[in-house]
């Protein structure tokens, strides 16, 4: 009976240090390869994860990183890589301690970070805010080297982690730019304004992700009835009317292309800068979102020539 005792609190002790070892991994980022590139392995899921509050107004969440092992190797299927972030919302920031602020929206801090560093791997970064929402934080696995030496291409996607602070009303959903867009979703940014009354009393922005598990996810602090603007960049901009409270999807449809300045109008300023840049690959003039500044975009223009947005009227 005595021996069957210890069994049993050595399998249970056995089962909770596979449990604890499993939830830091299934937590941590892990970096390794696929197909010559330079990939998160882990988690395949991009995640959507809940900060934590010490006290009002500090909203923390620690995303540790590592190498990916995979099931029956000795080692890392990496020897380095850099992890670079590629955008992140204003008023998050990424902190290692005994570092300092490694990611921001700020160019001051570097935005980026080398692994290993101080001979491992394995790091922990403490991301913060002061004011409830939904943050994101973009990164890419670039300058890949595996186990065995060799170079790899950086990785083709954006990984994106949303972090919500606090219990924020929420929009997510997809976004469909006009059959004209031949670019990246990504290298557009989706801005929302909240409107009541005739003015603007709330608004979040950040590049549509399409490899994200959502395309966009936004937080408000605004309740109830509202006017919700959205502007993918180049469009014109949408709008509907919400009543807004708790998690409520919102997809999105663009249909009119050709807005090169962001003032929500397409006209003689659109087509000057698309005249301007003509013949070009400058993207102040590029509307189609193929590095080229063509009949295409002149088409575009000519077309919506003279449309506002929705958020206009
Ligand atoms: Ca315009």
């Amino acid at each position: 009976m005595k021996q069957r005792c210890a069994l049993a609190v050595s399998v249970v002790g056995l089962i909770l240090f596979s449990v604890g070892a499993l939830a830091q991994h299934e937590l941590d980022v892990l970096y390794g390869y696929e197909n010559g590139m330079t990939t998160v392995i882990q988690p395949q899921v991009q995640p959507v994860r809940q900060m934590v509050t010490p006290q009002p107004n500090t909203y923390l969440l620690d995303v540790g990183m590592d190498f990916f092992v995979p099931e029956g190797w000795q080692g890392f299927m990496l020897r380095s890589c850099r992890v670079q972030q590629v955008w992140i919302s204003p008023g998050l920031v990424g902190n290692k301690s005994r570092v300092g602020t490694v990611f921001s929206s700020s160019s001051t801090t570097p935005n980026y970070f080398d692994l290993p560093y101080g001979g491992t791997p394995h790091h922990h970064f403490i991301f913060a805010a002061n004011a409830p929402g939904v943050y994101v934080f973009d990164l890419k696995a670039t300058n890949g080297v595996d186990f065995q030496g060799r170079a790899l291409a950086d990785m083709a996607h954006v990984y994106r982690i949303y972090m919500v602070a606090g219990n924020p009303n929420r929009l997510y959903g997809t976004v469909q730019p006009s059959a004209r867009y031949v670019g990246s979703l990504y290298d557009l940014n989706l801005r929302v304004g909240l409107w009541s009354n005739g003015s603007e009393v709330d608004r979040s922005e950040q590049p549509v992700n399409p490899w994200a598990i959502y395309p966009y996810l936004m937080g408000f602090r605004t309740s109830g009835n509202v006017e919700v603007v959205a502007k993918l960049q180049k469009h014109l901009s949408v709008k509907v009317s919400r009543n807004l409270s708790g998690m409520q999807r919102q997809d999105w449809a663009f249909a009119v292309l050709g807005d090169t300045n962001e003032d929500d109008r397409i006209d003689e300023e659109d087509l000057q800068r698309v005249a301007h840049f003509f013949a070009s690959s400058h993207p102040s003039g590029d509307v189609t979102g193929d590095s080229k500044v063509n009949l295409d975009d002149l088409l575009a223009v000519l077309t919506y020539y003279g449309q506002s947005g929705q958020g206009m009227r």
